[in-house]
């Protein structure tokens, strides 16, 4: 499968990369990582994206790669990164007019693409990346090292989380070599919270509510918080409640406009992809996510329900 991907950049001239919506590490890094990597077999590339790069990612060299338009007529083909289904590229239908290209490691991806690459056991779409980046024989330097690392950082919880493995810090090791400033990208990515998000976010966390003897905690992020605060970033706040002790499947609800989003995360063998999926959504073992179009109320039902089913079967 990756061949028929290794064809397809050879024998076309001009792409576009579209990172999934309010893209995250791993999708903004293996989306400029390919990006510089095509450039350097002279291919014509940009990314297209609606959404800000999130301010933990914003060091990284985007340079002109960015747009929110093109002219489809001049494109060859679409490339689809970390995105399980067409939902995660909605606010861009317009592009995915050409063959598209669909490179992830969701395991609830609907491969949706003409050419699909889902690599279940990759940590990161960086490490897929990665490997056509080596497939391809284009010299990694340190910029897209950089961008790697990011992405796999990022989705490994900092290589904390369960689909760290031995080959995980392998390509870390590799992407060490290349001159990489680890400590530099960490401060970035983890020592780098605006301080308008770090106000809402202890706001936020004051909320916290607490099910099925405080293994579950969950927390609604209400439209208003996120005007008074003029902040609309609601990473790390599923993963600080995740973190407190006994607490197994951390949930966030955030109220865009009438859509309620559902962020999920568990610990150890708790599914929650299996939630996502039987509500529409998707991702991982231990983080998933599905959206509620009738409000944060009953999105908070739904959640709730749905973790009954595992907590009364198992207490
Ligand atoms: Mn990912």
């Amino acid at each position: 499968m990756m061949n028929n991907i290794i064809s397809t950049i050879k024998t076309n001239q001009s792409f576009i990369i579209l990172p999934h919506l309010k893209p995250d590490g791993d999708a903004i890094g293996s989306s400029l990582a390919l990006a510089k990597g095509l450039e350097k077999m002279n291919k014509s590339v940009k990314i297209i994206s609606l959404d800000e790069v999130p301010y933990d990612v914003k060091f990284l060299d985007c340079k002109d790669y960015f747009v929110d338009s093109i002219d489809m007529e001049s494109i060859d083909i679409v490339f689809a990164l970390d995105s399980s289904d067409v939902g995660r590229l909605e606010d861009r239908k317009e592009f995915l007019v050409k063959p598209i290209v669909n490179i992830d490691h969701h395991k609830t991806n609907t491969l949706y693409g003409e050419l699909n690459f889902v690599q279940e056991d990759a940590c990161a779409t960086g490490e897929i990346i990665f490997n056509l980046l080596n497939s391809l024989e284009i010299d990694i330097d340190r910029e897209i090292a950089t961008d790697i690392y990011t992405a796999i950082a990022s989705d490994t919880g900092n290589f904390m989380y369960s689909n760290t493995t031995a080959k995980t810090h392998e390509i870390a090791a590799d992407l060490i070599t290349k001159g990489i400033d680890v400590s530099l990208i960490s401060m970035y990515l983890y020592q780098n919270i605006p301080l308008n998000k770090f106000k809402f976010n202890t706001e936020v966390l004051r909320q916290v509510e607490f099910y099925f003897d405080n293994r579950v905690a969950l927390v609604t992020i209400s439209k208003e918080l996120k005007i008074k605060y003029d902040c609309y970033n609601t990473d790390s706040i599923v993963e600080s409640i995740r973190n407190i002790e006994g607490v197994q499947v951390a949930v966030l609800i955030d109220e865009r406009n009438s859509i309620a989003k559902i962020s999920m995360r568990s610990k150890k063998d708790i599914d929650v992809s299996l939630i996502a999926l039987d509500n529409g959504g998707g991702g991982h073992v231990n983080a998933a996510g599905f959206e509620v179009d009738a409000g944060v109320e009953a999105g908070k039902k739904i959640v709730i329900k749905e973790l009954g089913m595992i907590y009364e079967r198992i207490s």
